[in-house]
């Protein structure tokens, strides 16, 4: 018999990529799922497994961070070896218009699976990976970030995730518990939200592409991030939870970009040089080609106190878990713009011709 993981946040970004790597290492999958009036499921569709077939691997079950009982439960149920603690209101402009959601889903959500732990008496017998994040390190104190450079949050979001942190070193040391906080920055792939900046822009390059676009508006254009690609990323989660003692770790690709370079990356896999104009919320992107304005500043995109600069340093990750990046950030955006592209065709054919068999044959013809 295979392992049993289970995870929370199974239909995000990093949830189905992880599903699909713990699947193919032979674990048994579960999931937790909130309910929702359209199946969201589309990032895992792909894994999905009847349940009335023999030996089925990958289980759904509904749930919500903010519902103690139910987590409880449906640990009991599924007795698992490893719990992969990834769902959040993850995004960081969203937690400052519903602060007390994220704290209770993010913070106190993550404090509910601890407990229901603990009440279960399985804290000793569980693995646990927690989703910590570089956000933590907010308000440069250090460049490169590493495990060792004080936290100052800078969203709701980055509070919220600062107490599971620490909930999770506490529940370590005082209940023996094996729990790792993977302090991951930003990663990215073709799953990405799409109101998360790189998503946004690959899916304005593809608008562009297939000529349906409209004007890119964007907030801060000289914020910096250290991207990778989730799907490296959640190697590492299980891999922190595969060593001899339970700590913490940073997960980067140790090189930062500003949004402005990661919009010229973009368009240049399409062919388009972008050339800056003017400075401030009055900075425009233009098409160098023909001088066609394509990204303009919004100032609505901007955040009440930004983080200027994130670059991690990976050093211990690389040593004890010995992992390293595999994707490059051209190899990404070209992969993210590629397959944005494919479903952006796919998108303005069924808005041409409709869903039905009946419209798909007279497309095709
Ligand atoms: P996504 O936003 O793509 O996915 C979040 C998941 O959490 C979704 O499945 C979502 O469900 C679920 N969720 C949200 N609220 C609740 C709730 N109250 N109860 C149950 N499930 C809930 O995030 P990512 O996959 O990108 O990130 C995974 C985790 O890693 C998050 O905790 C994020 O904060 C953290 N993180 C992400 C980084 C990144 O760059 N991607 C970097 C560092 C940390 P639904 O689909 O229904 O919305
Ligand atoms: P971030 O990701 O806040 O780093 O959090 P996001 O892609 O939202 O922002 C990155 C940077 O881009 C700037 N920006 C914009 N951001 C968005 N979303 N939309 C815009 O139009 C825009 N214009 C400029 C932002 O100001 C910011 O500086 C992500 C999430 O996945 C978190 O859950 C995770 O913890 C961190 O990464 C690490």
């Amino acid at each position: 018999m295979g392992k049993v993981a289970l995870i929370t946040g199974i239909t995000g970004q990093d949830g189905g990529y992880l599903a699909e790597f713990l699947l193919e290492k032979g674990y048994i999958v579960h999931g937790i799922k909130r309910r929702s009036s359209l199946l969201n499921t589309a990032r895992i569709n792909h894994l999905y497994q009847d349940s009335h077939e023999k030996h089925v691997k990958f289980f759904l079950h509904y749930g919500d961070m903010t519902d103690a009982t139910n987590l409880i439960r449906i640990i009991q149920e599924v007795q698992p070896d490893e719990i992969y603690n990834l769902a959040a209101q993850s995004h960081v402009q969203v937690s400052f218009d519903t602060p007390e959601y994220t704290a209770n889903a993010d913070a106190l959500g993550t404090l509910r699976l601890l407990e229901a732990l603990r009440i279960l008496n399985m804290v000793e017998r569980v693995k646990l990976y927690q989703a910590a994040t570089s956000e933590l390190f907010g308000k440069v104190q250090e460049t490169p970030q590493r495990e060792t450079t004080p936290f100052y949050p800078r969203s709701p979001y980055a509070v919220a995730k600062l107490y599971a942190y620490w909930i999770v070193v506490n529940y370590r040391e005082a209940y023996n518990m094996f729990a790792c906080n993977g302090i991951l920055f930003n990663h990215e792939s073709p799953m990405r939200g799409e109101t998360f900046v790189t998503r946004k822009i690959t899916r304005a390059v593809a608008q562009h592409k297939l000529e349906v676009g409209n004007i890119l508006y964007l907030g801060n254009l000289d914020a910096k991030r250290d991207w990778g690609f989730a799907g490296d990323y959640v190697k590492a989660m299980w891999l922190m939870l595969q060593q001899e003692k339970p700590e913490d770790y940073i997960i980067a690709t140790g090189e930062t970009h500003s949004v402005r370079e990661f919009v010229e990356l973009a368009f240049r896999a399409i062919g388009v040089n972008i050339e800056w104009q003017g400075a401030g919320i009055e900075e425009k992107g233009i098409d160098a080609a023909n001088g066609k304005t394509l990204i303009e500043v919004d100032a609505r995109y901007f955040r009440p106190t930004e983080v200027d600069l994130l670059l991690g340093d990976a050093t211990k990750a690389k040593a004890k878990l010995k992992w390293t990046p595999e994707v490059s950030l051209i190899e990404m955006v070209d992969m993210m713009v590629t397959q944005d592209i494919k479903w952006m065709e796919r998108e303005l054919l069924c808005q041409k011709y409709g869903f039905s068999t009946e419209s798909i044959r007279k497309a095709k013809e």
